[in-house]
């Protein structure tokens, strides 16, 4: 099982590397990636597992933060009494907003031992293509803080890091017609 010993850590040049794409149908290599990044945010949201195998709570995860340079990410997360869990091969967001969206409390990451202020704007809706677990194509719409999340997993795919989108000037800088999500 992954733990946090296997998150590689800001610094590290993997996670300023763009990821390679992945064959679709995929590899079997692959497809255990997968199974085995959603296993660890399942783990890491149960609180006796994540307690005793001391895990950080975290609601996605991306194959450079465990040093593996593929475009495989995984989302697990509850939110507005709906399941959002998706295993993903070379996620591209297609089609977004012009509105921006924030979270009001900032983000964090795993790969980010530090907490580092301010708000990060994202796009406020996105449309992904991608590739599931099976080597389907799909189509997803995300508003809000599942588009937050998901954005946040795809930049990790390009060497985003979330600070990089921090305004320099004024950190708490809200962009016009952002919305807050708290
Ligand atoms: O990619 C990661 O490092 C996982 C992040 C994803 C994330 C952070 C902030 C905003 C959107 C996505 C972790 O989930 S950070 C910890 C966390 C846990 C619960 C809720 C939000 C953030
Ligand atoms: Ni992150």
């Amino acid at each position: 099982m992954l733990l946090m010993k296997d998150i590689v850590r800001d610094g590290h040049p993997v996670l300023r590397k763009k990821a390679a794409e992945v064959t679709i149908p995929p590899l079997k290599e692959d497809v255990e990636i997968l199974e085995d990044m959603l296993t660890f945010i399942k783990n890491s949201q149960d609180e006796e597992i994540a307690e005793k195998y001391h895990l950080r709570s975290g609601v996605g995860l991306a194959a450079p933060q465990i040093g593996i340079s593929k475009q495989l990410l995984v989302v697990h997360f509850e939110y507005d009494d709906q399941l959002y869990s998706y295993q993903l091969m070379n996620p591209k967001i297609i089609s977004h907003s012009v509105q921006k969206a924030f979270l009001g409390g900032g983000e964090g990451c795993l790969s980010v031992d530090e907490v580092i202020e301010g708000y990060v704007p994202r796009n406020a809706k996105i449309t992904v293509r991608a590739f599931d677990i099976n080597g389907n194509p799909v189509k997803i719409r995300l508003k809000g803080y599942p588009a937050i999340v998901m954005q946040h997993e795809i930049d990790h795919l390009n060497g985003i890091m979330f600070y990089d989108h921090i305004n320099k000037e004024n950190p708490f800088h809200i962009p016009e017609n952002a919305k807050i999500i708290e």
